[in-house]
């Protein structure tokens, strides 16, 4: 059985509650992290390794670190829980089961940062979590762990639950502060970054879900403890989102550095593809990264074991390879059609796009509609190498990265699948009476 940090208590009767997590050791990283200096902590959660769980993989306390101290303004923890990436569930997953772990992680990691007032930006979508967050916080306030001189260390914390409209781009670190500002979530040019100027100029530390919640068990054993779990440089353990043709989609705790095969055919995680039908690709950090085709699954282009790992997933770039980005997990068997699935992801970014940047704004609709008369039979030869040349000139050249999210999965999958998009271009009649559902753009 893999190392479990994050849901090693899921399954404890009653954790929801302020009453049981308290006696099953909750808060214990606040008791101590209140006796430590704030740069005490920062080191911790520098020797841990801990990377952003939320899909960039940035480390946290070198972000920590970046917040700027000596200008004296007041100082922010921001988390990010707008979970909203295509095939990610994890944080959902935790906030609903465990809500005190991330309560506790805001505490620690806000006495860290010496921040007296704290947020955690939750996706419209998720009102019941929000519900659930919001009587936590008010539990917490009442045993004295958030509110004026908690525990009597003479250290204030206000922490407040907001809840976004929907927006997908909200959970781009700059668009979440300007909704939280009350005003559009359109995302700001970086630098400067949040942590010199975020939330209303102030410094500002915008973390995942995930990221927090790891934060007290780093506290409660230590920053060395953490990093000698895991492999190289990702250390530690990862939620990862599981779903697609597999025998037991769900959300699974692994420790970084198990192969991919493991994780797909072990009883303990994804249990096998859910029939006989062979694997065919994979998305294994939600749609934003590239898709693998089968050869690339299970072994890297070097023919090293594809790990599950920030480092092997990405291995070749995105040539090849992938990133773990955000671990929205998504395996396809044969039967999945590739220009669909391809369709359905621009579809998307089109829809979420915020619309400041030309590139994003009008690229993401060009590769929709491509797509989509590819997808139902209408396609052109030139098609192909139109989308390609959309796709070039949307990365790279966006605001935020977006931009980018929606033009790999299509360079990803037309480098991989070709054939499958000439298929369609070639023999509109075989893909006009597949049976499928069809989307006007
Ligand atoms: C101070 C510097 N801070 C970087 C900070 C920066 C941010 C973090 C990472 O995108 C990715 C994206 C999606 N001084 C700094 C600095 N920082 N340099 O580090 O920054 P960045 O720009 O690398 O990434 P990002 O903007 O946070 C996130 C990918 O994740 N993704 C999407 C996931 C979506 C969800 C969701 O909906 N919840 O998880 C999946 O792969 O494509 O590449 O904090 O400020 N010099
Ligand atoms: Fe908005 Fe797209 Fe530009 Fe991001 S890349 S700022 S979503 S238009």
């Amino acid at each position: 059985m893999g190392r479990k940090i994050l849901l090693d208590k899921i399954n404890v009767p009653g954790i929801k509650s302020y009453e049981v997590y308290r006696r099953e050791g909750g808060y214990a990283s606040v008791e101590k992290a209140l006796k430590m200096t704030p740069e005490a902590i920062i080191e911790e959660v520098k020797t841990s390794g801990l990377r952003g769980r939320g899909g960039a993989g940035f480390p946290v306390g070198m972000k920590w670190s970046f917040i700027d101290k000596k200008s004296g303004k007041p100082r922010h923890l921001v988390c990010n829980a707008d979970e909203s990436e295509p095939g990610t569930f994890k944080d959902r997953y935790l906030m609903e089961y465990i809500p005190h772990l991330l309560i506790e992680g805001m505490i620690t990691s806000s006495i860290a940062l010496e921040a007296n007032l704290s947020y955690i930006y939750i996706r419209g979508e998720y009102m019941w979590v929000f519900k659930t967050l919001e009587r936590a916080i008010k539990e917490a306030y009442a045993a004295g762990w958030l509110g004026k001189n908690i525990q009597g260390s003479g250290y204030d914390l206000d922490l407040h639950v907001h809840c976004g409209a929907g927006a997908y781009i909200c959970g781009e670190e700059t668009a979440l502060i300007e909704s939280l500002e009350g005003k559009r979530g359109n995302p700001r040019l970086k630098p400067p970054f949040p942590a010199i100027s975020g939330l209303w100029a102030n410094p500002t530390v915008v973390n995942n879900v995930e990221s927090i919640a790891a934060v007290p068990w780093i506290i409660n054993n230590s920053g060395a403890d953490y990093a000698a779990i895991g492999i190289g440089r990702s250390t530690g353990t990862k939620l990862i989102s599981a779903s697609g043709n597999i025998k037991k989609p769900g959300v699974y705790e692994i420790e970084l550095g198990i192969s991919v095969e493991e994780f797909i055919n072990s009883d303990e995680y994804c249990g096998g593809m859910e029939t006989d039908r062979p694997l065919k690709a994979l998305v294994p950090g939600g749609s934003s990264v590239p898709i693998l085709p089968a050869h690339l699954i299970y072994k890297t282009a070097n023919g090293d074991d594809r790990l599950m790992t920030y480092e092997s997933l990405s291995d070749g770039g995105f040539a090849t390879g992938s990133m773990l980005g955000s671990g929205g997990f998504i395996v396809y068997d044969d039967r999945a059609c590739i220009v669909r699935n391809t369709w359905n992801f621009a579809r998307f970014y089109h829809h979420e796009s915020c619309g400041q940047c030309t590139p994003c704004r009008e690229g993401t609709g060009w590769l929709e509609k491509v797509l989509w008369r590819i997808e139902n039979g209408q396609g052109r030869e030139e098609d192909i190498e139109l989308l390609w040349s959309i796709q070039s000139k949307i990365e790279g050249n966006t605001i935020c990265p977006l931009g980018d999210a929606a033009s790999w999965p299509v360079a990803a999958a037309i480098r991989h699948f070709r054939e499958e998009f000439e298929y369609h271009v070639r023999f509109p009649e075989k893909i006009k009476n597949r049976d499928h559902f069809t989307h006007e753009p």
